[in-house]
């Protein structure tokens, strides 16, 4: 009987049309090189950056509940053991917001119409939460395209790096916040800096809204910290969304790098309208599994970065098996909605491994709601987007940063999620 390679099993199913497996990988799974490996160790030792080297771990079974029953249906998910899931990460890792009334306003500070060859409206805007007699503001950048016919789908971009107001991006394209791009593509998109909201520093409390919310009371060890305040943030730049005819409010992103990516994760578990999460290069606390400790550490992240979580994810630094949660469950928090997830090859520091296995551990969720997802644990080549039922992730050339060409292949991911 006549043997077939697996090469030629593939060009056989090739010519009949049909593909091997879901995606269309082509090239070799990607692996860290050895040179970039070396660059790391020599400038940050101290850490893992060797497949070898990480320690050995059990994932939390997402639909384990902590009680140790076992969820079988969406209904059960969604009634118990989502909210349970979602209070372990508030009480151990993010934070809790407040539960405190307040009121939001928002105003247009400037508008500039016929932008881009007439295909915009920019404006400026700027959003103030009111309690009692006290308020608190922030700037936001919003664009939308005037030339739809029907209502089109948004992006809410978290800027960790700095405020893009709307001259800026009408002056000059900004591969990290590329509005020309969004706009030609069809979705309107609103950006705002998360220093506005709570200073991106050790000692920038009393200054943001967290203190705010607070009346300057420092904070409880449980209570949310600047991770959890800007996503807040990127929720109420949504409401005003929401109020737009031009703009379907039931299609909207929330997209972030780095630790802008941890937020716009943690946003979109803390708020469930929107309906892709997207987060790039966001490794630690973001989409990288904790437990693998490759890279940047917990503990590492909670001494750099003591704003960002609250002081409970620091007591799991080097006991990271003893998490009652890990990153994968965050992806389980978006189920039944999507997920994007980016890493780069010289981005180590983040675990681009770890960033894509987790999407893959929360498999089961997804299957719960009969939604297809990422499963295949090894991982697609360099620049090979793989995109399978609501997740999709691709590792890109090149190192840390938001760039082009992640925004070009995540709005593939959008468009197709959106289907426009
Ligand atoms: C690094 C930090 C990362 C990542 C990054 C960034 O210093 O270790 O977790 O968030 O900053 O936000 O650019």
């Amino acid at each position: 009987m006549a043997r077939l390679t697996l090469t030629a099993l593939m060009t056989l199913l090739a010519l009949n049309g049909l593909s091997f497996g879901q995606d269309k990988d082509q090239g070799k799974p990607w692996t860290a090189k050895p040179e970039v490996i070396e660059k790391f160790e020599s400038r940050r030792g101290d850490f893992i950056y060797r497949e070898s080297k990480v320690p050995e771990y059990q994932l939390p079974d997402p639909l384990m509940t902590t009680s140790g029953s076992r969820v079988t249906t969406p209904q059960e998910w969604m009634r118990t053991r989502r909210p349970e899931l979602l209070q372990l990460f508030r009480d151990t890792v993010y934070g809790n917001r407040p539960d405190v009334d307040y009121k939001m306003s928002y105003q247009v500070l400037e508008e500039k119409t016929g932008l881009f060859e007439g295909k915009a409206v920019g404006r400026s805007m700027q959003a103030t939460v009111t309690i009692g007699d006290r308020s608190y503001s922030y700037p936001f950048t919003l664009f939308i395209p005037t030339k739809a016919k029907k209502p089109v789908p948004a992006v809410i971009h978290i800027n960790n790096r700095y405020f893009l107001s709307m001259d800026k991006v009408i002056e000059e394209h900004d591969p990290f916040w590329p509005v020309r791009t969004l706009i030609d593509r069809g979705y309107a998109t609103a950006s705002f800096h998360t220093s506005d909201v709570c200073p991106d520093k050790k000692d920038g409390y009393e200054e943001g809204v967290r203190a705010f919310f607070a009346d300057g009371k420092p904070p409880e060890d449980k209570a949310w910290r600047s991770l959890s305040a800007w996503g807040w943030a990127g929720s109420r730049i949504l409401d005003h969304l929401e109020t737009l005819k031009e703009i379907d409010s039931s299609r909207v992103a929330i997209v972030g790098h780095s630790r802008g990516g941890k937020t716009s994760l943690w946003a979109a578990c803390e708020d469930q309208r929107f309906a892709i999460g997207y987060s790039n290069n966001s490794g630690c606390g973001g989409a990288a599994l904790s437990r693998r400790a490759y890279g940047e550490t917990v503990a590492r992240i909670t001494s750099s970065f003591p704003h960002w979580f609250c002081p409970p994810f620091a007591d799991y630094g080097g006991r990271e098996n003893e998490l009652p949660v890990d990153q994968h469950e965050i992806f389980a928090l978006l189920v039944p909605r999507a997920a994007y997830v980016t890493s780069a090859d010289e981005d180590l520091w983040a675990d681009p491994r770890g960033e894509y296995l987790s999407v893959v551990a929360s498999k089961p969720v997804f299957e719960l709601f009969g939604k297809k997802s990422i499963g295949n644990s090894t991982m697609p080549a360099l620049n090979s987007p793989r995109h399978v039922g609501n997740t999709g992730y691709h590792i890109r050339t090149g190192g840390h940063g938001l760039e082009q060409q992640d925004w070009d292949w995540f709005l593939d991911f959008a468009d197709g999620q959106f289907k426009k």
